[in-house]
C-alpha cells in the first residue's frame, strides 16, 4: 500500500483565470501550458492500518493542521474510490524553490494524486488522474503530461470532462524558458482569492471570456507550426490581458513590482535588438521568460545583470509524472 511518483511544475502560456465550481475546481476557460523539467515534487504515499490520521511530511517537516487538512480531504476521495479508510502517512520532498516563483501545488498535487492512486492500486489512466489532480489545484491538472499540454475546460456539472491532454510532448519542441526571480517573499493573494475576486468583481472579466478561447486557439495553431513568433506574441498578450483582468478588481489586484516591468521593458527593448523573446507573468512579480535555445545565453545575460532582478532560472520541456519502484514495505 505504499507508491511514489513525482511530477513536475508547469508554467501556462494561456492562463486558467476564474472558476466555474469552486469545489470541483471547474474552471471557467480552457488553457494550456508548459511543463517544466527543472522544478517537481516526489511524493511517498502509505496507506496504513491502525494509523489514526493522515500524517504530511513536507521537505522532512511534520506540516501544519491546514496543510494537513488540505491533503486528508484530497486522499478521501480515493478511499471513497477503493470503499477504505485507511489513513497514510504522505512524505513530500518539494523541489519548487518558492523563490523561483513558481507555484508548488501543481507539482505537488499531481505527485500526490498518481502515488496515492498507485498505492491504492487503483489503475487509474492518466485523464482519470488529471481529473484527480484538478480536485486539488486547477493547474495540477496539467502537470499529469510533459511538454505543451492543454487543459480543457470541459462543461459536464461533475467535471468528469475537465481534464488536461497532451498536445506535443518534451522533445518535439525544446524551447528554453527562463525563471526570473524579481522578489522572493511570498505573495500576499493567492491565485485562488485573486481569480475569485476577478470573476467577482472586475467589469474586464466578460472581456477575458470573450476572447480567451481565440487565444488558446491562436497559440495551438502556433505549437502545430513550430512557429516562435506567433506562439510569444499571443502568451505575452494572454498575460497582460489577465493581469489587467486584475487592475479592474475590486480591491485592485497587481502582483507586479518595479523589478517586473523592469524586465518586461528589458524584453520589449531585446525584441527590438533582433531577439524573439516574450515573457509571461502568473499571479505573482515573477517573469517566466519564453526564448529560443540559441538565444538563451544572451538572453540570461541580458536579464541576471538588471538591478531588480535577483536570480534567473534556466528550464527546458520536462516530462510527464514518472513512478519509482516501490521501495521496502515499511511496517506502521
Ligand atoms: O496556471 O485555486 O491552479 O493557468 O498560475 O489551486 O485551482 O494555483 F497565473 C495564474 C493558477 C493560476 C494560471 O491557479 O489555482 C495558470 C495561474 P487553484 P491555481
Amino acid at each position: 500500500m505504499k507508491a511514489t511518483a513525482r511530477a513536475n511544475t508547469n508554467i501556462a502560456l494561456i492562463k486558467y483565470w476564474g472558476k466555474r465550481d469552486e469545489t470541483l475546481f471547474l474552471p471557467m476557460n480552457s488553457s494550456l501550458s508548459i511543463t517544466l523539467d527543472k522544478f517537481y515534487t516526489t511524493t511517498t504515499v502509505q496507506f496504513c492500518k491502525d494509523l489514526p490520521s493522515d500524517i504530511f511530511l513536507l521537505n522532512g517537516c511534520l506540516a501544519g493542521e491546514t496543510d494537513t487538512l488540505k491533503i486528508s480531504i484530497f486522499l478521501d476521495r480515493f478511499r471513497k474510490m477503493v470503499g477504505e479508510n485507511l489513513k497514510a502517512i504522505v512524505t513530500s520532498i518539494n523541489k519548487v524553490p518558492t523563490a523561483a516563483g513558481l507555484a508548488s501545488s501543481a507539482s505537488g498535487f499531481a505527485a500526490l494524486a498518481a502515488a496515492a492512486a498507485k498505492a491504492l492500486r487503483l489503475n487509474l489512466d492518466k485523464q482519470e488522474l488529471s481529473v484527480l489532480a484538478r480536485q486539488g489545484s486547477g493547474s495540477a491538472s496539467r502537470s499529469i503530461y510533459g511538454g505543451f499540454v492543454e487543459w480543457q475546460k470541459g462543461i459536464k456539472e461533475d467535471g468528469t470532462d475537465s481534464f488536461a491532454k497532451p498536445i506535443l510532448s518534451e522533445q518535439e519542441w525544446p524551447l528554453s524558458v527562463l525563471s526570473v526571480l524579481v522578489e522572493s517573499d511570498q505573495k500576499i493573494i493567492s491565485s485562488r482569492e485573486g481569480m475569485k475576486r476577478t470573476v467577482e468583481t472586475s467589469p474586464f472579466y466578460p472581456g477575458w471570456l470573450d476572447t480567451v478561447d481565440q487565444d488558446l486557439t491562436i497559440a495551438k495553431e502556433a505549437i502545430k507550426l513550430r512557429n516562435f513568433e506567433m506562439l510569444g506574441k499571443i502568451v505575452e498578450a494572454n498575460a497582460l490581458k489577465m493581469h489587467a483582468t486584475m487592475f479592474g478588481a475590486t480591491p485592485p489586484i497587481i502582483y507586479w513590482k518595479s523589478g517586473t516591468l523592469e524586465v518586461m521593458q528589458r524584453i520589449q527593448k531585446l525584441r527590438l535588438e533582433g531577439i524573439q523573446v516574450y515573457f509571461t507573468i502568473d499571479a505573482g512579480p515573477n517573469v517566466k521568460v519564453l526564448c529560443l535555445p540559441e538565444d538563451e545565453q544572451r538572453v540570461y545575460e541580458t536579464l541576471t545583470i538588471l538591478p531588480g532582478v535577483q536570480h534567473v532560472f534556466v528550464c527546458h520541456p520536462g516530462s510527464g509524472i514518472i513512478y519509482f519502484p516501490d521501495t521496502r514495505e515499511s511496517k506502521c
